[in-house]
């Protein structure tokens, strides 16, 4: 109802004006104005440079009000450098974007028509063209090569530390995300992508003749341990997702038949982000659907970010990043699927699950 009655104000309101504006064309018809056009230049000009100084005023009220409300400080260690990157690209186009404005609207003030002005031919001038082109093309490439320094460093696995990292696998559906752990032995067991291994029960087609698929489990939440290095191996069963973790700058897309993957480290665990939080006044604020501060149920997420049909929306999952001795307490608790769901359905040694064994009497 609210909404409906501002729409009708408003729509009044421009009614109002285009007929006022009417009138006043005709006063300036009566008055014989309309052979002069430099009162209405000036009172343009006056318009423009009253609109420079609201525009900037709302443009500081809006980057008071709702920067805080940006994503908070990386929790990755190369989310460093991309939030890096990112704030100078935005200082740089921010600079940019409150010089031109001022040139535009300062100008229509500056040089609005008046009968003692005459105007300028100034049709042409080689250095001010070569100015304006070698400029922002040297600061472009300039932004180009830092940014591609940075992409080449984030995706060089070879240059990390490979030994000690955690491997993770994650697999993206319409609409959920299948997290397989390696389990104890770091290794994952062999997937065959053929009609054999591949069934209903088993929509990854791992091989459960192979031993090292025996400790595998799916977890849930995506627990990671504080600095320690992970590898996200990514994949997908239909269409394109994208595996996106906003508080670690991690964002690359799942692609059905080609493997990405993403490597990085967490620095901070989920309570310590949350201390870091609770010093933010925008997090202070209270949430009236927990009545609780906003910092206090703070979570890691993970998304899809690609649209990938109708309940995109909720491919979500939770991420806990902890110190090493809570995440081997957490993973001493996951049971391995091999163990709890395939093993008690396979009858003697031969490894065929129960219900072709029916299937041949
Ligand atoms: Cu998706």
């Amino acid at each position: 109802m609210t909404i409906l009655l501002s729409t009708v104000i408003l729509v009044l309101l421009f009614v109002v004006l285009v007929y006022v504006a009417h009138a006043s064309e005709l006063a300036m018809v009566l008055n014989g104005e309309d052979k002069d056009t430099t009162k209405a230049s000036r009172r343009n000009g006056y318009a423009s440079l009253l609109f420079l100084i609201g525009f900037f005023v709302a443009v500081a009220w809006s980057c008071k009000e709702y920067l805080p409300a940006l994503l908070p400080k990386s929790a990755s260690l190369h989310g460093v450098e991309t939030d890096r990157l990112y704030n100078e690209g935005m200082i740089l186009m921010f600079l940019v974007f409150i010089l031109t404005h001022i040139a535009l609207f300062w100008f229509a003030y500056r040089y609005n028509e008046s009968n003692n002005k005459v105007a300028y031919f100034y049709p042409h001038n080689n250095k001010l063209e070569a100015i304006w082109t070698i400029i922002p093309a040297l600061v472009l490439v300039a932004m180009a090569v830092t940014g591609m320094r940075v992409w080449f460093d984030i995706f060089d696995v070879s240059k990390r530390d490979t030994k000690n990292m955690m491997v993770l696998e994650v697999t993206a559906k319409q609409f959920q995300w299948t997290v397989r752990y390696s389990g104890k032995d770091n290794a994952f067991g062999e997937r065959i992508i053929d009609k054999e291994h591949v069934s209903p029960e088993n929509e990854l087609g791992i091989n459960w003749k192979d031993a090292k698929s025996h400790d595998d489990f799916f977890a849930d939440k995506i627990y990671l341990v504080k600095n320690k290095p992970v590898l996200v191996k990514l994949g997908a069963q239909d269409v394109l997702h994208s595996f996106f973790l906003p508080h670690f700058r991690v964002k690359l897309d799942c692609v059905p038949g080609l493997p990405t993957q993403f490597y990085f480290v967490p620095t901070l665990t989920t309570k310590e982000m949350q201390e870091y939080l609770s010093t933010q006044p925008w997090w202070q604020q209270v949430n009236p659907e927990t009545g609780k501060q906003k910092w206090e149920t703070f979570k890691y997420e993970l998304a899809c970010t690609e649209i990938c049909g109708r309940s995109h929306y909720g491919m979500q999952k939770d991420v806990v990043v902890v110190e090493q001795k809570e995440y081997d307490e957490w993973m001493n608790k996951q049971d391995s699927y091999y163990k709890t769901v395939v093993q008690p359905t396979l009858v003697g040694n031969n490894n065929i699950p129960a219900d072709k064994v029916q299937a041949l009497n």
